[in-house]
């Protein structure tokens, strides 16, 4: 997710060329890939090596709430990405990327 994430970042922050193919591929997979987490983080999976914070499961309404953020913020990320334009990439980006950083903030460990 981070690596294809981070080519999007790259193009939305001017470190890449924008190449508008590449950010509608890469923003695709991220949005597929933003469906996968979720499963692994079930009743029980609390156990073990994990960096998995408790309140996932203390919390879990705030925790089911971030996840939806974050899945709703990259769908726009990738309507944004197929728009084909920088524009719309950037404006996009940044939500994103502040849904991803919200729930590690509050629900993983360092
Ligand atoms: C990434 C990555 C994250 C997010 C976040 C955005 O590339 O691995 O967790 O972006 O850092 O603030």
């Amino acid at each position: 997710m981070a690596a294809h994430f981070g080519r999007l970042g790259a193009m939305a922050s001017g470190r890449a060329p924008y190449d508008a193919k590449a950010a509608a591929d890469n923003a695709e997979i991220v949005a597929t890939l933003a469906k996968l987490p979720w499963a692994a983080f079930g009743e029980g999976t609390d156990k073990g090596d994990t960096r998995a914070k408790p309140e996932i499961w203390k919390e879990a309404a705030k925790y089911k709430e971030a996840s939806d953020k974050m899945q709703a913020e990259i769908v726009k990320l990738n309507t944004a990405a197929k728009a084909g334009n920088v524009d719309a990439l950037k404006a996009a980006f940044g939500p994103a990327g502040a849904s991803c950083k919200a729930c590690h903030d509050n629900f993983r460990k360092d």
